[in-house]
């Protein structure tokens, strides 16, 4: 954790968005991580992300674990909420936090150790559950925090720094996000900010739960020839299903594809995600599909990046738990407490 405060003096011609904010609005502090991690090109991204969208960073929570992965919060949206939760629980924390408050946009970060070794069951769940959130994996196969043991999304047969050899099968939580009814899949490379840009915007727009598993190469313990989460090994091997634009609702559409290769897919809040289709068989909508898709490319040892994977009728926990509209914080005692009479035809009902 750093307590580097960045000089607080904005150049005046800096530009603004819709909102009245510049693009060093949406930082935080100076960055603790290595020199050319992937990490700091995540936040970067996630900057950019929130400025084009006109989001006011108060408006903005964002949640992580522990890990290098999990300090980033840090290095960004310095003015929104945060809370860094245990190893491994982000994601009971930022449901809890959901449920309470629904008008906040909830930014959930994580690593490969802390979402798929020791928060596995916690990734499980709040994916099958449906939180209206964008769930960010800075995947690097590595615990880089703790000096670079295999988490379990490294391949087997991968090396480590000392030439260890990884015997274990790998986690792919795209896979796994899918398997357990995710609404927005996607996998992106902190190296190519054209296909992440888009993915986030388009991820925090959906409404439900929506995962980037982002190949993030920690360069301390896992940039080397054996590695597959290398920056060399994922630039050789990145197979991108499709190419993405994002569409806010307000936004003028204009059509500069040429018909045949392109889907559009109108979200629940009105925003259009275009994909430009680099696979004619590719289609974003079909779940099953994106599963042996995925798998097929695995085994030919390719890594599948683009919009996987969205529904655009999903539907939140809010909506299936048929709560309030609105944060609790805002309810009255005579909404928090309704009285005897109340409490009495509930339980009526259950007899
Ligand atoms: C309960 C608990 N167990 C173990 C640790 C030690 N620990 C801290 S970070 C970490 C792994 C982080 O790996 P990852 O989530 O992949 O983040 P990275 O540093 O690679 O970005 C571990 C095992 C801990 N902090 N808390
Ligand atoms: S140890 Fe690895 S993951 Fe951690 S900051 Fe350094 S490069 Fe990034
Ligand atoms: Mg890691």
């Amino acid at each position: 954790m750093t307590y580097l405060a960045k000089p607080k003096l904005h150049h005046p011609s800096l530009a603004k968005n819709r909102v009245g904010y510049t693009r060093r609005d949406y930082e935080g502090r100076i960055s603790t991580l290595c020199a050319g991690c992937g990490h700091d090109s995540i936040s970067a991204a996630i900057i950019q992300a929130c400025w084009e969208l006109d989001i006011e960073p108060h408006r903005v929570a964002k949640l992580s674990g522990i890990g290098c992965s999990s300090k980033t919060p840090d290095y960004f949206l310095g003015n929104s909420h945060g809370f860094n939760t245990v190893h491994g629980r982000m994601p009971s924390v930022l449901t809890g936090a959901y449920l309470a408050n629904r008008e906040l946009i909830y930014l959930g970060v994580s690593g490969d150790g802390d979402s798929a070794s020791i928060g596995l069951g916690q990734f499980a769940h709040v994916m099958r559950r449906g939180v209206n959130m964008t769930y960010l994996v800075e995947n690097n196969g590595v615990y880089g925090l703790t000096k670079g043991q295999f988490s379990a999304t490294a391949d087997k047969g991968s090396k480590s720094k000392k030439g260890q050899t990884n015997n274990d099968a790998p986690i792919d939580l795209v896979s796994l996000a899918l398997l357990m009814g995710a609404t927005f899949v996607a996998r992106g490379f902190s190296g190519d900010k054209t296909q992440l840009v888009p993915l986030i915007r388009a991820a925090l727009a959906h409404q439900g739960a929506a995962v980037i598993d982002i190949l993030s190469p920690c360069i301390a313990f896992n940039n080397h020839a054996g590695s597959t989460k290398s920056y060399d090994y994922v630039r050789e091997h990145n197979e991108a299903v499709n190419r993405l634009d994002f569409f806010p609702q307000r936004d003028e559409i204009t059509a500069d594809y040429g018909a045949g290769e392109l889907i559009e897919v109108r979200q629940h809040d009105g925003s259009l995600v275009r994909l430009r289709k680099l696979h004619a068989d590719y289609d974003p909508t079909d779940r099953i599909r994106a599963m042996s898709y995925v798998q097929e490319h695995a085994a030919r040892g390719e890594v599948v990046t683009g919009l996987l994977y969205v529904d655009a009728d999903a539907c939140d926990l809010h909506e299936q738990l048929d709560t309030v509209g609105q944060a609790l914080n805002t309810l009255g005692a005579a909404e928090l407490c309704p009285g005897s009479g109340a409490l009495e035809k509930i339980n009526a009902a259950l007899r």
